[in-house]
């Protein structure tokens, strides 16, 4: 039990007017579908339905489309960088200025606690926009090779974990670069989408350079088919991504994958073991565990490994999970019934093949989808929930003896997306990352973002990077590059 009881500190929903149904933002403007099937979207903490969505068919993608053709060729690449600058500068304001209401669409949407949408996705979608202007009239002098161009349309399909981050991770760097956009958000997650088509209309950027159309997984492979569509942007799941990238195999299209992970969060016996676990919360319980780089498997070097489970189970026993509107709240709702299920089957596979389980036995709201942060002891490398993506607030304990085992455990893996390793020897974070096969490696810390550092994988975790300098090479072409 914790020391003492939180009083309610609920945000306030009344600072956002949410619509009772959303067409498509195609041409600047908000238009019906053609034909698709709506669909409800709902909070997921209450099960309440939020709205009634446009479900994009392939005619509808289309039009999205061809107004962004038309806005590349007759606006958008013409203009100079410096004037595409001031268009990002104005919607990195207006975000901040819309701040409030940003976060609580999100987190009604999403799930996540208010103080994570309001203290991480949304300042954060700001920090790239503001970022991405600045290099706007620079791309000559960021060394991605000679005369940077614009690629044309670009294709966005996104996932439901960062909604608005996501979003601003892909629309940032393809504007800057003088690239259009034809963006598809979740079905689970489509609002923040929404209110940012609004805002775009707001910084009165030209009609067509961003184009926004709500769906499902089909309305996202008519993008991925159109054969307007220059580059692809995706973000999500490594099964999805990988039907990606046989259906473009062929085409000249060209494409940035950012798929699943199964980061490795690991322990020396020398780290300062009550930051360590913090650390251990912050990689796997932040966001409900709904990240791609979560630190889902905890490595603890043998001789402090109960102490550190026996700390961590503490902290937990800590953690106020519920409302995702309370202000006080640390881990809020799972996203979708559907994520639910496939969390309850892989912790349930979890105990068949023989790992302890512990949960911290916190209450839980009667309505909406919730999980019981939960730890894993006792788990060989082979389990599925060793192996396997699980994409909940739910952390495998492993063990290691030395600093090469540790390393060959956390390699163990499909995936390639992002590590972390709690020592107080700076050597041996250097060798450590130097070893790891990850695209980020973070020490002394976890799941800590910036706009100005590249973020992406190897492996099964895709290809391409976002964010930093890096992030820029995906969205120009080059010297003859045709
Ligand atoms: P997915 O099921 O892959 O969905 C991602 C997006 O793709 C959604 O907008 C989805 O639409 C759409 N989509 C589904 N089928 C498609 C198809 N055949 N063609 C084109 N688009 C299609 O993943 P998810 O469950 O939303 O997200 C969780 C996954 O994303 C996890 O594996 C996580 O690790 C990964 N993720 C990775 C990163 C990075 S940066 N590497 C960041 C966040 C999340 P609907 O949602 O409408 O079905």
């Amino acid at each position: 039990m914790p020391p003492f009881e939180y009083a309610p500190a609920p945000e306030s929903r009344a600072v956002v007017d949410i619509a009772s149904s959303y067409g498509l933002f195609i041409g600047g403007e908000f238009v019906a579908a053609t034909g698709g099937t709506p669909f409800k979207t709902v909070n997921p903490a209450t099960e309440e339905v939020l709205a009634e969505v446009s479900e994009a068919s392939a005619d509808d993608v289309d039009a999205a489309v061809r107004a962004a053709r038309t806005a590349y060729t007759r606006v958008w690449s013409r203009m100079s960088g410096a004037d595409r600058g001031k268009y990002l500068y104005r919607i990195a304001r207006i975000i901040q200025e819309r701040a409030r209401e940003l976060a609580v669409l999100e987190t009604l949407d999403n799930g996540k606690p208010i103080k994570e949408s309001r203290d991480v996705d949304v300042p954060l979608a700001a920090a790239h926009f503001f970022y991405h202007a600045g290099w706007a009239d620079k791309l000559g002098y960021a060394s991605l090779g000679a005369d940077p161009r614009p690629l044309g349309v670009v294709g966005q399909v996104i996932p439901w974990n960062f909604p608005l981050l996501m979003l601003a991770w892909k629309v940032a760097p393809a504007l800057a670069c003088g690239n259009t956009v034809v963006l598809k958000p979740a079905e689970t997650t489509p609002l923040t989408a929404l209110l940012f088509a609004e805002i775009c209309r707001q910084a009165e950027l030209p009609p067509g350079v961003v184009n926004i159309v709500t769906g499902a997984g089909a309305t996202g492979q008519a993008i991925v088919d159109h054969p307007g569509i220059d580059k692809l942007a995706f973000t999500g799941s490594t099964a999805v991504g990988k039907m990606i990238a046989r259906s473009i195999a062929g085409t000249r299209k060209k494409a940035t994958l950012e798929l699943g992970g199964k980061g490795a969060n690991i322990v020396f016996d020398d780290a300062p073991l009550d930051q360590a676990v913090e650390g251990i919360v912050t990689g796997i319980f932040f966001n409900q565990g709904h990240v791609c780089c979560a630190g889902s498997r905890l490595l603890v070097q043998e001789n402090v490994a109960d102490e550190v489970v026996r700390r961590l189970k503490r902290r937990l026993g800590t953690l106020r999970v519920g409302d995702p509107m309370d202000k006080n709240t640390d881990v809020g709702a799972i996203n979708s019934k559907a994520q639910l299920d496939r969390i309850a089957a892989l912790t349930e596979a979890g105990e068949a093949e023989g790992a302890q389980r512990w949960d911290s036995g916190c209450e839980l709201p009667t309505a909406g989808y919730w999980f019981r942060p939960t730890v894993f002891t006792d788990v060989a490398q082979s389990h599925r929930i060793a192996q396997e993506e699980i994409f909940g607030p739910v952390v495998s304990v492993l063990t290691f003896r030395t600093p090469g085992e540790a390393v060959a455990k956390a390699n163990n893996t499909p995936y390639g997306l992002s590590a972390g390793v709690w020592t107080e020897k700076g050597s041996r974070i250097l060798w450590m990352a130097d070893q790891l096969r990850a695209g980020v490696v973070w020490a002394n810390t976890f799941n800590k973002f910036d706009p100005t550092s590249p973020f992406g994988g190897y492996k099964e975790s895709g290809y391409g990077r976002e964010g930093g300098r890096h992030g820029l090479e995906a969205y120009v072409k080059t010297g003859s590059e045709q």
